[in-house]
């Protein structure tokens, strides 16, 4: 998928607005539009990659970036201490949705486990 077509691409790019609470040379944080808890957050990386599936071994300095700031979030949103959920959806029975890798940081109550 080109950049243009690509909605993350596109919000990375500054050009649909979001709630941007995190930036670094690599990836970018927001504000997911359809919140599931009082945080919830999705980590990009700038670069557009598909999906969890699509990481390899010359992604490893990317996703580094994207957990470091997953936490400077949950820390910033002062969900760290009580704990939070970090995760990947992939592909149509986990609901993936936006083609674009993004980890979700979702925290602020008791998350259910196992989720539905
Ligand atoms: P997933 O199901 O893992 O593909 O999650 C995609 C998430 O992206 C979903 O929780 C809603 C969020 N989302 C979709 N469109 C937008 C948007 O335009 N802006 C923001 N901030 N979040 C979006």
């Amino acid at each position: 998928m080109s950049d243009t077509d690509c909605l993350f691409c596109r919000i990375v790019a500054g050009e649909i607005p979001s709630d941007v609470v995190h930036r670094t040379e690599l990836s970018v944080a927001f504000r997911d539009v359809n919140p599931q808890a009082p945080v919830h957050v999705l980590v990009v990386p700038r670069r557009h990659i598909d999906d969890a599936a699509a990481i390899g071994p010359g992604d490893a300095e990317v996703l580094a970036d994207m957990f470091v700031a997953a936490r400077q979030v949950a820390e910033a949103e002062g969900i760290a201490e009580r704990g939070y959920r970090l995760l990947f959806n992939l592909g149509e029975d986990a609901s993936n949705s936006v083609p674009h890798l993004h980890l979700h940081v979702v925290g602020g109550r008791r998350l259910a486990w196992p989720p539905g």
